[in-house]
């Protein structure tokens, strides 16, 4: 028998990155699996591939996490088979910009703010008290070496994973005394379309960001959700921090460049 074979996935930022990763790993120890993410044309090419590698079921919702309307109404209309939600993966999130504080664009700001730290605590709101009441249950929330240690031009993304750091560690308090269980894994930089979203699409930027060292890739961080999640049902792992063999933190990268690379 597969490890998850009967259990039910949600995973936000599920269309791209380390979301879809983590789809694949779960898919393949027999996960039912609900994907949520805006681009609705990347969920359903995903589906497909889910199914082949191994996937007891895969839905899709497309939604927008910033919206509570749309995560409440997207939970709400779920059939009650798909309701009972086993393991929720905060994974959606972006960072946008790399300005100073005092020059930082406002939309960006709140892109992020409303992203990473609103729409984390809507899904978390919409699905945690079903895994109260059926009494199990586990949250999976992606923090970020950014939470941890601030880097210059980062102030408002390290905050909003600042956030999200006390957050688990709140739900983990307040769910004391359930079977729920809360874990927070803590990527440093890995490569996925998140530099290309952060630089609004530039692609030369984006790469140089992970130039002259080997950055994580998202099957990585998705081998630690899948680890966390598949421990003794008496056992919370709280935290994970990896980063790849070139960071010591958020900004100390060793870097081999030759005299073309840029640096961020
Ligand atoms: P990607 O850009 O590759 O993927 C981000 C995912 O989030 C996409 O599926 C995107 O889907 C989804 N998403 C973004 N905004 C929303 C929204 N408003 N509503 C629903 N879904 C949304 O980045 P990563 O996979 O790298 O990032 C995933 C998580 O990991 C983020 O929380 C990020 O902060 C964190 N992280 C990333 C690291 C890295 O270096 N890559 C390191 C540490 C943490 P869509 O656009 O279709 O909505
Ligand atoms: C993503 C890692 O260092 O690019 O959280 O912010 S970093």
């Amino acid at each position: 028998m597969k490890m998850f074979q009967g259990k039910t996935v949600l995973i936000t930022g599920a269309s791209a990155g380390i979301g879809e990763a983590c789809a694949l790993r779960f898919a393949a120890e027999g996960a039912r699996l609900l994907l949520a993410a805006r681009r609705e044309d990347r969920l359903r090419a995903l589906q497909g591939r889910l199914q082949s590698a191994g996937a007891e079921e895969v839905a899709a919702l497309t939604l927008d996490v910033r919206s509570q309307q749309q995560v409440h109404a997207a939970i709400e209309a779920l059939p009650a088979a798909w309701q009972a939600i086993d393991i929720l993966i905060n994974n959606a999130g972006l960072s946008r910009g790399l300005d100073k504080l005092h020059e930082g664009s406002i939309a960006d700001w709140e892109e992020m703010i409303d992203t990473n730290v609103k729409g984390l605590l809507y899904v978390t709101r919409a699905v945690v008290p079903g895994m109260v009441a059926r009494g199990r249950g586990h949250v999976v929330n992606i923090g970020s070496t950014a939470g941890r240690v601030t880097y210059p031009g980062g102030a408002v993304y390290c905050a909003t994973k600042a956030a999200e750091n006390r957050i688990s560690e709140g739900l983990r308090m307040d769910l004391l005394g359930t079977p729920v269980r809360v874990t927070s894994v803590d990527p440093g930089m890995a490569e996925t379309e998140f530099s290309r979203v952060r630089f609004h699409g530039d692609a030369h930027r984006a790469a140089a960001v992970y130039a002259g060292m080997t950055p994580l890739t998202a099957d990585d961080v998705a081998e630690a959700v899948l680890w966390a999640t598949s421990r003794p049902a008496h056992v919370n792992v709280a935290e994970i921090l990896l980063t790849g063999i070139d960071q010591a933190n958020s900004i100390l990268v060793h870097r081999q460049l030759s005299a073309k690379d840029d640096r961020r």
